[in-house]
């Protein structure tokens, strides 16, 4: 459990939303400066040829990074773009990082400069900034950046979630209470590796007669925030990774959402994942993921 104090998370998430906003605002600029055409000629791939990092993934990331080693030099950044380092580029041997992130003497920012890349460079609007700090691997503040949306989701454990909208104003949010996972509109995505993702479509197809709808949204991040606001009653994805998730999941889970960081198993062995659902539907929904495939050990 995290010891830092209520005033310290407050100043921890207060500069989480800060930052994530400064990079909402510099993506909307450079997407209205380059227009489709250059952001498609800057952009490559990673994982996969449908992977891509475009030349604003990377702009964003490196103003993030900046940002937070003037708040806090010697904390550590993990970004989806940069990887591990020390905030201020400090070189230290992975091994020491991971030793002073698991004694907890020390924190670890986690970055997704834009999650819901693809969205963003084909311009539908469901694309995020997300930023969690975590300490000794326990997520204590985040904030996510809805960047069509200039609104910014944020909590701080133990603090509720609220939602900055797009006219300044800040509100509580809490996730619904369906009766049941019938009536439960259900968010998930999919992996960027075409096998996983063909596995992915057997478990929709034998989930969606159970639940009220489907959503594929594009963004991990932007999905646990509307669980959170109660627009989505559950959600879950194998293949991502902990820069997509781990700010949505404190908010989900502050707005009262039952929560699940996924360990690798036997039928995903190389993916992590998240669960977020509406308290009333939770055990429901669990347990259906399990028949499915997606919860086997
Ligand atoms: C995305 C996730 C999304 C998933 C996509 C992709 P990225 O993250 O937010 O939930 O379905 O395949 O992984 O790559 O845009 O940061």
């Amino acid at each position: 459990m995290s010891t830092l104090s209520t005033n310290n998370i407050s100043d921890l998430v207060e500069h989480a939303v800060v930052f994530a906003d400064a990079a909402a605002e510099t993506i909307r600029k450079r997407r209205a400066e380059l227009g489709n055409v250059k952001l498609r000629e800057s952009s490559q791939t990673k994982s996969s040829e449908v992977d891509p990092v475009t030349l604003v993934d990377l702009e964003s990331e490196k103003l993030i990074r900046s940002l937070i080693a003037e708040y806090r030099p010697d904390d550590f950044i993990l970004g989806e773009e940069g990887g591990l380092s020390r905030a201020d580029g400090v070189r230290v041997a992975e091994g020491s990082i991971r030793r002073r992130l698991s004694d907890g003497d020390a924190l670890e920012w986690v970055v997704d400069p834009i999650d819901g890349t693809v969205n963003f460079l084909y311009g539908l609007p469901v694309f995020a900034v997300s930023i969690a700090v975590r300490s000794n691997s326990e997520t204590i503040a985040g904030a996510v950046a809805d960047v069509p949306g200039h609104r910014v989701f944020f909590a701080g454990k133990g603090l509720g979630a609220k939602v900055r909208d797009a006219t300044g104003e800040i509100k509580d949010i809490h996730a619904s209470a369906p009766e049941n996972l019938a009536q439960s509109l259900v968010a998930t995505g999919f992996s960027y590796d075409a096998a996983m993702r063909s596995q992915q479509g057997a478990v929709v197809a034998k989930l969606l007669g159970k639940c009220r709808d489907i959503r594929r949204l594009g963004s991990a991040a932007m999905d646990l925030c509307l669980v959170a606001q109660g627009s989505i009653d559950a959600y879950y994805e194998r293949g991502i990774k902990v820069w997509d998730y781990a700010a949505g999941c404190l908010i989900a889970q502050e707005a009262g959402a039952v929560i699940r960081e996924l360990e690798p198993n036997s039928i995903y062995p190389s993916s992590s994942g998240a669960i977020a659902a509406a308290r009333t539907v939770s055990d429901e929904f669990e347990s259906i993921l399990s028949d499915v495939g997606v919860l086997a050990d």
